[in-house]
């Protein structure tokens, strides 16, 4: 195995310490966004949301876990699966509520939808409904960082999916000539559209980016302290301008492809779906740390559950009241 590479998952003991309030606040923040997904299908299932989306339930503990590690400054890319990315990074529920019903207060005016939110007042740089067409975004925002010299770093989220863009391989082999403050995280949970990602992909995907001599780690994707754990440290050397580095985060998402794709047992069995809600769930496995450890007993966690519940709730209320933008805006602010 090359030194370059290290296969083991990252020991959360081993990570920064969390205060009891970071802890308290990653499970906040995990909760949101699992609830967000779930009204988010309902709003598809009720025929009041236009289009459709594609659901993060599952993955939480990544998007969490890495942007616990960031500066409210720092860059993120997102892909198609982006709102855990973006409320993760900071964004207000009620305004990616909007966007996902194409009302005037969403973050692009009602008129980018679920694949195409971006914050800048928050560091998101956008949600990318083309798989693997953030790679450039992230590091050219990694690039304008080193040349600023703002000590901003740029993470980079995709998809196991994105592994067979050349896109990726192109920008991973200037970051790395220009040691840039990027960490390419790979999100693999294990499906790409309706298909196994061993039916798309080649080799050891580790090697790939060692073979460009960036850091390459693997990490429990349901395990929010070892992400974090791993993703500060990364993000420690990227900040130092020692370079950017690959992280796949082995993870599973519990909803279809998008929120259409509901007959799915022909591409993946619902004993393995029901294998990971219940023994791999993230939201679980850090409850079950948080009291073992006594960080919090039951009632605080469900006072955050009720919290979150009623933020959520009001902002979906907040979102189908809001009005359309007039017709007369249709093509402002296109560029294409
Ligand atoms: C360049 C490109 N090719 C194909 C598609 C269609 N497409 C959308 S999502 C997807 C699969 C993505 O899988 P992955 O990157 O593993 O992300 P996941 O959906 O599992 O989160 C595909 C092929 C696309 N959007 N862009």
């Amino acid at each position: 195995m090359s030194t370059a590479t290290q296969r083991s998952a990252a020991n959360a003991a081993a990570g920064p310490q969390l205060s009891k309030e970071q802890l308290l606040g990653i499970y906040r923040r995990m909760y949101s966004i699992r609830q967000f997904e779930e009204h988010a299908n309902d709003l598809y299932l009720r025929a009041l949301m236009p289009g459709l989306t594609h659901l993060y339930e599952g993955e939480e503990a990544v998007a969490v876990g890495i942007c616990e590690a960031l500066r409210p400054d720092d860059y993120i890319t997102s892909t198609h699966r982006g709102h855990g990315h973006c409320l993760a990074k900071g964004a207000k529920p009620d305004r990616m509520f909007a966007e996902l019903l194409g009302k005037e207060a969403g973050y692009c005016r009602g008129k980018g939808g679920s694949m195409h939110i971006a914050d800048p007042a928050t560091g998101n740089l956008g949600a990318n409904a083309i798989v693997g067409g953030s790679a450039g975004i992230a590091t050219g925002a990694a690039f304008a960082a080193k040349q600023l010299g703002n000590g901003r770093v740029c993470v980079c989220f995709f998809g196991e999916g994105a592994l067979g863009q050349g896109v990726l391989y192109e920008v991973m082999n200037m970051a790395q000539l220009w040691k840039l403050p990027v960490i390419y995280t790979c999100e693999n949970n294990m499906y790409n559209e309706y298909t196994h990602y061993s039916e798309t992909t080649a080799g050891d995907i580790l090697a790939r980016s060692v073979s460009f001599g960036v850091p390459s780690h693997s990490v429990d994707g349901q395990d929010v302290r070892a992400v974090n754990a791993k993703a500060s440290e990364l993000v420690e050397r990227a900040r130092k301008g020692e370079g950017p580095s690959f992280l796949m985060c082995n993870t599973y998402r519990y909803r279809g492809h998008h929120v259409g794709d509901v007959s799915r047992e022909y591409y993946r069995a619902k004993t393995e779906e029901q294998e990971w809600m219940t023994q791999r769930d993230p939201i679980i496995i850090l409850t079950n740390w948080l009291l073992a450890e006594k960080h919090a007993d039951s009632a605080q966690l469900e006072k955050i559950q009720n919290e979150v519940r009623t933020e959520i709730e009001a902002a979906v209320k907040f979102a189908l009241d809001a009005p359309y933008p007039a017709p007369e805006e249709l093509t402002d602010d296109i560029y294409a």
